[in-house]
């Protein structure tokens, strides 16, 4: 697999916040395209074909508070769409990039792609690891769970999607700007040996030399790596617009220069950007990063 793909990207928003713990991110999709998303990757060289949102129940009763897996059915539902979707652009050998969203969709989207590329790598860009299952979740939400599902761990409803035994291989996975883990999740993490790169690696060894191992990580017996940003990754003052802002993030230049070392190494297949929240952002300024760091993943450069 290479990035001969990259020159036909399709857009796919999903515009579903039930994963998350509040309202918003359901108007992630437009805000993203809004900072003009699509222009600036037509400047790069690339041909867009943006498919509009898939549907999401807009009307539903509100889960009760002590459920584990709140919004189980609907958020199945959508992600059984979304990896139908994304296994269909690339079946055309388009690239996917699909536009959240609460960080649930990642199982959509993952499972889509493993359809075509078994050996699939991953970075996962987020300040939380999302390892959580119903068996650990302190919250319910299943944005918090939703590469434990990728990795075939959680839920059948959700480990289902696209086949029970299409999964990532947990050595083929990255975390990157890690900062708030759960008990469980430390449990889960050390027990399927998955590298994480947390804020205390990248402030002692610097984003260069995190990206370079990260990089290695994941095109090592893999035919292709997927990009899952959650822009809560960032420092909330470059992204204060996410349902779940935690101090201390990646700068806005960190980001940045990991998504262009991203990009020299030719390795993207796929890619999702998700947790914008506009209605908790300032002036677009969460989904205009979205943007920017997709331009540089995507070849942007300053000079
Ligand atoms: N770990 C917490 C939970 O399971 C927080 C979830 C993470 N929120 C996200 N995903 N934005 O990265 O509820
Ligand atoms: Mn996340
Ligand atoms: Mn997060
Ligand atoms: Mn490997």
């Amino acid at each position: 697999m290479d990035a001969v793909r990259k020159t036909n990207i399709t857009i796919i928003g999903v515009p579903l916040h039930y994963g998350a713990n509040r309202k918003g991110v359901d108007l992630g999709p437009d805000a993203i395209r809004g900072a003009n998303l699509q222009d600036r990757l037509e400047a790069l060289g690339y041909t867009i074909d943006d498919l509009g949102d898939l549907q999401v129940n807009r009307q539903l009763q509100p889960a009760p508070e002590d459920e584990k897996l709140k919004y189980l059915s609907e958020i199945a539902r959508v992600n059984r769409e979304l990896c139908a979707s994304v296994s269909a652009e690339l079946g055309k050998g388009r690239f996917p990039l699909v536009l959240g969203g609460d960080h649930s969709i990642a199982i959509g989207t993952i499972k889509g792609v493993l359809q075509h590329i078994k050996r699939l790598g991953v970075i996962w860009f987020d300040a939380h690891t999302d390892v959580n299952t119903h068996e650990t979740t302190d919250s319910g939400h299943i944005h918090g769970m939703s590469l434990a599902a990728a990795l075939g761990f959680g839920h059948g409803d959700l480990t289902s999607i696209g086949g029970a035994d299409v999964k990532l291989n947990p050595g083929n996975v990255v975390i990157i700007g890690a900062r708030s883990i759960d008990p469980g999740e430390r449990a889960f993490l050390k027990a399927r040996g998955i590298r994480v790169f947390t804020m205390h690696d990248i402030d002692r060894d610097g984003m260069k030399r995190v990206m370079e191992e990260a990089l290695d990580i994941v095109s090592n017996g893999t035919d292709g790596v997927h990009l899952s940003l959650d822009l809560d990754g960032m420092d909330p003052s470059a992204a204060p617009g996410v349902s779940t802002p935690v101090t201390g993030g990646l700068s806005y230049r960190e980001s940045h220069f990991a998504m262009e070392m991203l990009f020299e190494r030719n390795l993207l297949v796929s890619a999702e950007a998700v947790e914008v929240n506009p209605m908790l952002d300032r002036h677009n300024k969460t989904a205009s990063a979205a943007v920017e760091l997709i331009g540089s993943a995507f070849g942007e450069r300053i000079l």
